[in-house]
C-alpha cells in the first residue's frame, strides 16, 4: 500500500485509508453481536518487526 499511496501522493491525490473490520459470521454465543476485530494491512517487513516484539506466554508470566 505504501508504494501505490507515494504514487498517489506525487500525483497530488489523495492516499488511500484501508480499515478492514472482520465480523463474526456465526450465532456463536451471548456476545456474538459484538465480535468483531479490526484488522491490520501491514508488509511482510512490518509484520515480522511486530513479531519480533511480541512476548511469548512463558514471559508474560
Ligand atoms: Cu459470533
Amino acid at each position: 500500500m505504501k508504494r501505490i499511496n507515494d504514487i498517489r501522493t506525487a500525483k497530488g491525490e489523495e492516499a488511500y485509508a484501508y480499515d478492514y473490520i472482520l465480523l463474526c459470521n456465526k450465532v456463536c454465543g451471548s456476545a456474538h453481536y459484538n465480535m468483531q476485530m479490526n484488522i491490520v494491512v501491514e508488509t511482510e517487513a512490518e509484520y515480522q518487526k511486530w513479531l519480533a516484539e511480541q512476548k511469548t506466554i512463558a514471559e508474560l508470566l
